[in-house]
């Protein structure tokens, strides 16, 4: 069944020039891009964007991070590809991502972890929603 998800390339992708090299895997997959723009988030919809994180001690880091530069948001469509871009994506902490991820071939830190993709379809149509 085809799934639409929802992907943000997060500051240090731009910083670092990744967004070529990170967009062109997902189109190698086969994967396709319904929707793309780039945007610096305001600070309200980052804390709406990663609410459920609202009580974790890094909740302010990571606000602090995601609003710092540009990022490109992404719709994606495929084949179950809610779960397909999450394990392309690779673990949250980029010591644990396995090599061949995105995040295990590029990453080092947190909340610096280059992207980040819907967990389920719930969230991606939330997601999808605050952004496009
Ligand atoms: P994922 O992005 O793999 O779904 P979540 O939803 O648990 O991971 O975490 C959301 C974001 O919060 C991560 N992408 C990362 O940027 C940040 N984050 C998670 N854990 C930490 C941590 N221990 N320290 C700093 N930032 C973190």
């Amino acid at each position: 069944m085809k799934e639409k998800t929802f992907i943000m390339l997060k500051p240090d992708v731009v910083k670092r020039k990744l967004i070529g090299r990170i967009i062109q895997r997902f189109e190698d997959k086969g994967l396709e891009i319904l929707e793309i723009k780039m945007l610096k988030i305001p600070k309200e919809l980052a804390e709406k964007l990663y609410e459920e994180h609202r009580n974790r001690d890094f909740f302010e880091k990571l606000i602090n991070f995601i609003t710092s530069g540009k990022v490109v948001v992404m719709v994606i469509e495929g084949e179950r590809a809610i779960s397909v871009v999450r394990k392309m994506m690779g673990k949250t902490d980029p010591l644990e991502a396995e090599v061949g991820t995105i995040r295990g071939d590029f990453g080092y830190s947190t909340p610096d972890n280059l992207l980040h993709a819907s967990d389920s379809e719930d969230s991606a149509k939330r997601e999808i929603n605050l952004f496009f």
